[in-house]
């Protein structure tokens, strides 16, 4: 088999594997990313996040050329706010909450556009899509069961917020068995300082929750990696 290399990953070389790798975009949604949605209500500035878009875009570009499983998620809640326990819809002071009506429709409420993903970054057909109602991508989903299936046994972490969606997912994913790399400037924090130190803390410790590694350096890898012929999973939109 012909695998590929990562060799600038920290804490050291990551080898990718042919039909075994995915890549996971998290919650690259309007609510999150554009001003005006729900992390703009919670008190952030949005535009710390916007700068993930471009490399993110050549990532998932590259992985698509190499037949590479991509899977997209997207945080949110039913209609009627069942799946919303009271201490997440209660939490803080935000100018709006989950449910409320916002520029992008009901605030991460499934089915409005704010909950969908920015056109920069829309799912391919065919692309698998995960609705979740918590932090990690794994908890009250179908992702694991998606995964087994493919076979993949590592995962590309990318998406928003570095601290709290991608550490949640990275975190899950390790104690499940996944090896993973978080691609450093494909995910994105509101705060620079947890930026640097979510990062830092996925790889400190001889690669505690994982590896990181720069786009930079993960495309070439990707792009070395023999074309996949495997058909991609079901869309689940
Ligand atoms: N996707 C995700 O990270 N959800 C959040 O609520 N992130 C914040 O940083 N607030």
């Amino acid at each position: 088999m012909t695998t590929s290399t990562v060799e600038t990953a920290s804490p050291g070389p990551f080898t990718l594997i042919p039909g075994k790798t995915a890549l996971i975009v998290i919650d690259m949604q309007r609510d999150f990313i554009l001003p005006g949605g729900f992390g703009e209500s919670l008190g952030n500035d949005v535009d710390m996040l916007l700068k993930v878009v471009p490399p993110l875009a050549d990532l998932i570009a590259a992985a698509r050329a190499a037949g590479m499983l991509v899977i997209h998620t997207r945080e949110g809640h039913v209609p009627d706010l069942s799946d919303c326990p009271p201490a997440k819809l209660n939490r803080g002071a935000p100018s709006k909450r989950i449910g409320d009506p916002g520029r992008y429709g009901r605030i991460l409420i499934r089915g409005e556009y704010g909950h969908d993903i920015i056109d920069e970054l829309a799912p391919a057909a065919g692309e698998v899509v995960i609705d979740k109602p918590g932090k990690g991508a794994f908890y009250a989903t179908e992702l694991q069961q998606i995964l087994t299936d493919a076979g993949i046994t590592q995962l590309l972490v990318t998406g928003v917020t570095t601290e709290v969606c991608v550490h949640t997912t990275t975190r899950e994913a390790n104690d499940r068995g996944y090896e993973c790399l978080v691609v450093s400037d494909c995910v994105g924090s509101y705060f620079p300082e947890f930026q640097r130190v979510g990062l830092e803390m996925i790889c400190a410790q001889g690669g505690i929750f994982g590896w990181v590694a720069d786009s930079a350096a993960v495309i070439p890898a990707i792009a070395a990696l023999p074309v996949s012929s495997e058909p991609a999973p079901t869309a689940q939109r």
